[in-house]
């Protein structure tokens, strides 16, 4: 079991500038770490290994979060396979292989809810993993991911380093990607029904049959999530991160609506397609470790929207 980690050690979050990263370097910065270590994709492209290794030798961090990614919805999921698994294999392979090679002693890789079978049981389990076929539309992406599930624990028998692994459930919040295309189906309800209000649109269209059903886990409290685990876990075995409760897209729709101010007619497009039936988390592990998540879907859809609007003023200024 870990103890809490000295404020002043270096901590290398990959990925600051993305969803997760972002909101891991708020909370470290907020938690008193004094030695925050990131490098944006123009001065570091993490899939070079050389360039990679050669800068965690340089700034020796005592500890990592790989946050980096490539990440995106179902759209682009299904658009990019080779993308999704190239880029992430490569992400993955030069962080861990140089963190491996300077025994960094602690790494936190954060994988995904969809490494688990399509069909598996609900709540899902951690036990599950590799348990049954992956759903097909993020096949390429939940591979990658579970080869750096597979890396942590390798690196933990072989080398007898405590990494560990993390499988957040769907993550939203400031940062996120409002691509009407390629972002997750949060953020891309959000704008839609913006847009929507704004145009004075009757009808917004959402992807699919709205009747899969989804969590939703704001990226804030997996930040919290991170540091716990960081601080209190050491085992073999990802641990899931989400609420422990979902809602049919449709559901959820009907939030977003709400959130934004829209009172249209809300239309399904089955042509779309729906991705898998249902993957809620069993997240009683983290529980234990005494995280819960606190921020509700109501208050962080109101707040993301408003970050959202922000962003767009920015943008028209
Ligand atoms: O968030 P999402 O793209 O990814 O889609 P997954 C969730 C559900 O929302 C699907 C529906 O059933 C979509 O059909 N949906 C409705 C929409 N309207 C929209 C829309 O405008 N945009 C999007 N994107 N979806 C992802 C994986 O799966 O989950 C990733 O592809 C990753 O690899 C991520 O694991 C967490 O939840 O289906």
């Amino acid at each position: 079991m870990h103890s809490p980690l000295n404020r002043d050690v270096p901590v290398y979050v990959a990925g600051h500038t993305g969803l997760v990263g972002s909101a891991c370097v708020r909370l470290l910065r907020r938690r008193g770490f004094t030695r925050v270590v990131t490098a944006s994709s123009a001065e570091l492209d993490l899939r070079d290994h050389e360039a990679t290794a050669g800068f965690l030798r340089r700034h020796r961090p005592e500890v990592v979060l790989l946050a980096a990614a490539r990440v995106g919805g179902i759209a682009a999921n299904h658009a990019a396979p080779a993308d999704f698994l190239s880029d992430n294999l490569r992400i993955q392979l030069s962080i861990m292989d140089a963190a491996r090679a300077l025994r960094i002693p602690r790494l936190l890789f954060l994988g995904s809810s969809c490494i688990y079978p399509r069909d598996c049981p609900q709540p899902i389990h951690e036990s599950v993993l590799l348990s049954g076929p992956l759903e097909p539309t993020n096949e390429a992406y939940a591979v990658a991911k579970i080869a750096g599930v597979t890396q942590v624990s390798s690196v933990r028998r072989q080398d007898g380093l405590p990494w560990i692994s993390a499988m957040p459930t769907n993550l939203y919040g400031p940062g996120d990607s409002f691509d009407p295309e390629r972002s997750h189906v949060l953020p891309a309800l959000l704008r839609k029904f913006d847009e929507a209000v704004r145009e004075d649109a009757g009808t917004v269209t959402v992807w699919g049959t709205g009747t899969p059903r989804r969590e939703f886990l704001h990226v804030d409290d997996l930040a919290e999530a991170c540091l716990t685990l960081l601080e209190h876990y050491d085992d073999d075995s990802p641990v899931n991160v989400g609420t422990g409760e979902d809602l049919t897209i449709a559901a959820l729709a009907e939030l977003v609506a709400a959130t934004v101010g829209f009172r249209g007619r809300i239309a399904f497009d089955p042509r779309r397609p729906d991705g898998t039936p249902r993957k809620v988390l069993d997240i009683s592990t983290i529980r234990a470790l005494g995280w819960a998540p606190r921020i509700g879907l109501a208050e962080g859809l109101r707040s993301t929207y408003a970050w959202y609007r922000g962003a767009q003023e920015v943008v028209v200024r």
